[in-house]
C-alpha cells in the first residue's frame, strides 16, 4: 500500500497552557485504577464502539494495526467464556503459579473466580495478529506485541476517560478464547477486558505510585 504525504501541525501552546493541559490529563488518567467489582449496569455498543476505534488509532509497526477487539455482551457466550477462563486459572492458582508469585498476588485480592466474566455488560477480547494471509500467503507484522501493549493502553485510557471502569485480565494459558470466538488462525489473544460500572460496594486496594523521581531520570 502507497499512503501520499498530507501537511501536518499541531497549534504551538503557551507555556501556561501545554502544562495546565498535561497536568489535566495526568490528573484524570490517575483516577484510573482496575476494578474486580461490576455493576451490571448495561452500557450502550456505541460506547464500546468509540472506545475500540480509539484503541485502533495507536500506532503499530509499519501500520499494519495488527489487532482485532472481539466485543461480547451476550450472557451466554460471556458465562462459556468465564468456565473457560476458571478452569485454567484455577488450575494455576492451584499449582502453576509459584509461591512467589501468589505471594505478591495476594494483597490484590485476586484469586481464580472470575465472576467478572459473567457480571460486566460487555468483555472485549484484544487478539494480536502475528501475520496476515494474503492471497493465501503469509505476511509477517513488525512488533506485534509492542503495536498491541499500546492499543490496549490506548483502550484502558479511553474506558476510563468515558467514565467507566476496566480490569486487565489474563487468563493463562488462554488459548481457549481462540476456538470459543471463533477466531482464524492468524490471532493469538492478548488480554481479555471487562468493561462497565463498578458496582456499587466496589473496592480496590490502597495502592500507591511510584513518584517521578523514581520513575525518571532525566540526563544532565
Ligand atoms: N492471570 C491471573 C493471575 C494474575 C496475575 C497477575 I501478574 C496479576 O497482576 C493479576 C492476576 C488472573 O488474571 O487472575
Amino acid at each position: 500500500m502507497e499512503f501520499p504525504f498530507i501537511p501536518y501541525s499541531r497549534p504551538i501552546l503557551a507555556e501556561k497552557e501545554l502544562i495546565r493541559r498535561s497536568e489535566e490529563f495526568f490528573e484524570q488518567m490517575d483516577q484510573r485504577r482496575s476494578v474486580r467489582h461490576f455493576s451490571a449496569a448495561p452500557v450502550p455498543r456505541a460506547v464500546i464502539e468509540n472506545l475500540i476505534l480509539t484503541a485502533s488509532s495507536a500506532p503499530s509497526g509499519a501500520h499494519k494495526q495488527p489487532w482485532t477487539f472481539v466485543a461480547i455482551s451476550n450472557t451466554e457466550l460471556k458465562h462459556a467464556i468465564r468456565e473457560l477462563a476458571e478452569k485454567e486459572e484455577k488450575e494455576s492458582y492451584d499449582g502453576r503459579m509459584s509461591e512467589e508469585w501468589l505471594k505478591d498476588l495476594a494483597p490484590l485480592g485476586t484469586d481464580w473466580q472470575k465472576e467478572f466474566i459473567d457480571i460486566a455488560p460487555w468483555i472485549i477480547v484484544v487478539f494480536k495478529r502475528p501475520y496476515e494471509i494474503v492471497n493465501g500467503e503469509k505476511k509477517n507484522n513488525y512488533y506485534v506485541t509492542e503495536s498491541v501493549g499500546i492499543a490496549s493502553g490506548f483502550l484502558l485510557a479511553a474506558i476510563h476517560m468515558a467514565g467507566l471502569v476496566s480490569l486487565t485480565h489474563t487468563p493463562s494459558p488462554m488459548n481457549f478464547l481462540v476456538k470459543a470466538l471463533e477466531r482464524p488462525e492468524n490471532e493469538r489473544p492478548f488480554l481479555l477486558i471487562p468493561v462497565g460500572y463498578p458496582a456499587d460496594d466496589a473496592m480496590v486496594p490502597d495502592i500507591h505510585r511510584r513518584k517521578l523521581e523514581e520513575v525518571a531520570v532525566f540526563v544532565k
